[in-house]
């Protein structure tokens, strides 16, 4: 059965985002539609059938549903952001999810953004931010536990999320930028560092065999595909405007996987 991918349209109000380490641009409303249409194309191509989560044009940073859950095999675990002008966006997504895996919730006072959470097999990467802290690494991890993952917290510097620092291509390699993350933590993996022109370029989606990762990213994408990655290119530098990357606007459920712990 092909994965779903859960995505959810831009909001009208997207000037109003959160923003952590970008001075405020404008945003051409317009053509970050365009390019999330085109970015939507691309789950399609790479095989995923697209469920739209309800439009919440009234909360700025809706499209980005990656941060509102983690989505396992066995569960999903419903986040807490950290940043409180995002929490009502996690209803929406909690109640879609509820179709395909049974939930569990990260409580207050733990935060945790879904964009801070690497899985590579059973294992979770967390990144340590000021979206997610301590409490919230902790609930995840007895949480997904319970599940048989082991969890890690990664320091994280210079950026929004882990997920902005470094993903996984497969179950053995990583993009990353050392400069937001000490490759050190995943020397079990083979790293292939970003070109460093293109700090931003770490955060790709790895969606059944293909990569989707920024068209603007051209010096990175080289050194994708001379390890013989096939990457799928999409413009993505407007949603780039409010911090958003590749991963972030969509959450991939494979809806085979719902078993019960
Ligand atoms: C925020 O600051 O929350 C949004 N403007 C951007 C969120 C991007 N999400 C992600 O990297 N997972």
């Amino acid at each position: 059965m092909p994965l779903v991918a859960l995505v959810r349209t831009v909001s009208p109000s997207i000037t109003q985002c959160e923003l952590t380490h970008l001075a405020r641009s404008p945003i051409d409303f317009a053509r970050a539609e365009a390019q999330h249409a085109e970015y939507v194309e691309a789950l399609q191509a790479s095989g995923c059938t697209i469920a739209w989560l309800p439009p919440e044009p009234g909360l700025p940073d809706a499209v980005f549903v990656e941060d509102t859950a983690v989505v396992l095999d066995e569960m999903a675990v419903v986040a807490r952001p950290g940043a409180a002008s995002r929490r009502p966006e996690v209803p929406g997504v909690a109640k879609a999810l509820e179709r395909y895996r049974p939930l569990y919730r990260i409580e207050e006072p733990g935060t945790l953004d879904g964009g801070d959470v690497l899985v590579i097999g059973k294992q979770l990467f967390v990144g340590q931010t000021p979206r997610t802290n301590a409490d919230g690494i902790a609930q995840l991890g007895r949480i997904a536990g319970a599940a048989g993952y082991d969890t890690r917290a990664v320091p994280v510097t210079g950026c929004l999320h882990l997920k902005s620092a470094v993903t996984s291509l497969d179950d053995r390699t990583v993009v990353l930028n050392p400069e937001w993350v000490d490759r050190q933590v995943f020397a079990a993996y083979t790293c292939i560092e970003v070109d460093p022109a293109e700090p931003f370029a770490a955060n790709a989606l790895r969606v059944s065999g293909v990569i989707i990762h920024p068209l603007e990213f051209g010096g990175t994408r080289s050194r994708l595909t001379a390890e013989g990655f096939a990457v799928f290119p999409v413009p993505a530098a407007e949603l780039a405007k409010a911090e958003g990357g590749v991963t972030c606007c969509s959450l991939l459920v494979s809806p085979e996987q719902s078993g019960r712990l």
